[in-house]
């Protein structure tokens, strides 16, 4: 299993490169999850499809750029990703990231077994985690390993997804009370860095609700929720829909949503209080 993660380093900084150079302009078209697709986003998807089928363990692939699954006759993993994960806030020159969920047998959340994902910022940075954490850093000539993430009990940060008016009244009361107990508002629209940041301060609530306009949530399950929901767990944190774990739900089509809530223990109670 580890051995995916030079591969996904290569795909970094492929992708890194095409991201300091190619336009930011949209295409004509959607891809099959609904959002409108960047020239980039085409490109980055194209880089980790070839890595990925050129290699002898991996059995199938499926992409939020792509419709349908493609399968080989033989290897034994599949890999469902999310090439360039914050295509609206790359014109600010915001950060963005690629996820990865690795599974076994089936694209299904009981199947997965690793998960990864990129930081594209100001720095390279890759988590990568199997049976456990790990996490990488690009120092310009080689991939430094760091100090293992770890979430705490409780954190600081509040990261509050979606149209706050198609909120509901129960999720506006959940997000106005972690502010009132002191925690600071950091939400970047990026799910990539706004995760990432929440493990590397140690904790807190990255929440995107069921919304009036987005009923389902609006974050892919298995592109986006699964992979980040097996990362936490693997941190010491906790990931769920607001009742029920992430990685116990079920799946009937590639490109589902789901709401999602990814934090450290406290906060996933106040979420299990106001849901349940
Ligand atoms: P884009 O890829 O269309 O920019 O969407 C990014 C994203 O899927 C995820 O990275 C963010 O957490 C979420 O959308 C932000 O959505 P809101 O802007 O509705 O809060």
């Amino acid at each position: 299993m580890r051995d995916f993660i030079p591969i996904f380093q290569e795909c970094a900084l492929e992708i890194q490169k095409i991201l300091k150079t190619n336009s930011t302009d949209y295409l004509a078209g959607v891809n099959p999850s609904g959002d409108t697709q960047l020239d980039i986003d085409v490109k980055a998807d194209k880089i980790i499809e070839t890595k990925l089928l050129g290699l002898e363990c991996v059995r199938g692939i499926c992409s939020e750029e792509k419709i349908e699954a493609i399968y080989k006759k033989n290897g034994s993993y599949l890999i469902a990703y999310d090439p360039l994960d914050g295509s609206s806030i790359i014109d600010s020159n915001l950060s963005v990231g690629s996820i990865f969920g690795i599974y076994e047998g089936d694209f299904e959340a009981a199947k997965i077994i690793g998960a990864a994902y990129v930081v594209y910022g100001p720095r390279l940075e890759l988590v990568f985690a199997d049976k456990i954490l790990s996490y990488f850093i690009y120092n310009g000539d080689f991939w430094e390993e760091k100090k293992s993430l770890k979430l705490n009990q409780k954190g600081k940060i509040n990261a509050p997804g979606g149209t706050q008016k198609d909120w509901s009244n129960a999720h506006k009361n959940l997000v106005y009370s972690l502010f009132e107990k002191g925690y600071r508002l950091r939400y970047s629209g990026g799910m990539v860095p706004d995760l990432h940041q929440i493990l590397i301060k140690g904790g807190g609530l990255f929440s995107y609700p069921a919304t009036l306009n987005a009923p389902q949530g609006k974050l892919r399950k298995l592109f986006e929720v699964f992979p980040f929901a097996f990362i936490y767990e693997k941190a010491g944190g906790e990931a769920i829909d607001g009742k029920t774990r992430l990685l116990d739900l079920e799946i009937k089509s590639l490109h589902e949503s789901t709401p999602c809530f990814f934090g450290s223990s406290e906060e996933i109670n106040e979420v299990r209080k106001t849901y349940e």
